[in-house]
């Protein structure tokens, strides 16, 4: 079985803007680590290694060409939980059409999620607190690729990626 789910992923040099702002706030938990950072798009659990073809076939049913666009992650907040992330705090439109499209296409080939609404954002730590006097974190980037991706212990392997826009 491979846990496995849709992302998009950080570009490299953001990431490192991430990281630059995470050094100095001291913060608690666990932190993700550079090269995990991403937005999930859709997540998918635990699934056989058969579902691969399916799984590699289905983005190509969305218009990915109409869906490339600027993701700006401006708001800095904590989860029950301690799940300490960057969210955007204007959902643009191409974002939620294209988890929407994808929890569909799941929802279709027999592959239901678990019911819970979408929110999009990105994980800085884990089992943290929310930082005392936070210094702002903006960060924004042209969204231009969709990955699948395998969670495996100590990282995230791509196994199929897509072009938007
Ligand atoms: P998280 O960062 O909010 O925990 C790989 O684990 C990715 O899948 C992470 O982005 C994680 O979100 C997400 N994920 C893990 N379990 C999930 C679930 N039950 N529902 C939605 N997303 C989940």
């Amino acid at each position: 079985m491979l846990r496995l789910f849709f992302a998009l992923p950080c570009p490299a040099e953001i990431a490192r803007q991430i990281d630059a702002w995470r050094q100095p706030q001291h913060l608690d938990g666990r932190l993700v680590p550079v090269a995990n950072l991403h937005v999930t798009l859709a997540f998918l659990g635990h699934l056989p290694e058969s579902r691969l073809p399916l799984l590699r076939q289905l983005p190509q049913q969305l218009p990915l060409s109409e869906l490339a666009f600027d993701l700006q992650l401006d708001r800095l907040d904590c989860w029950h939980g301690g799940l300490l992330h960057l969210a955007p705090s204007q959902l643009p439109a191409e974002l939620m059409a294209l988890a929407g499209g994808l929890r569909q296409l799941l929802d279709t080939a027999g592959l239901p999620g678990d019911g819970r609404a979408y929110r999009p954002h990105l994980t800085l730590a884990r089992e943290s607190s929310r930082p005392q006097v936070p210094t702002p974190l903006s960060v924004r980037w042209r969204a231009e690729e969709l990955v699948l991706y395998q969670s495996e212990q100590g990282g995230y392997l791509p196994l199929a990626s897509w072009p938007l826009g």
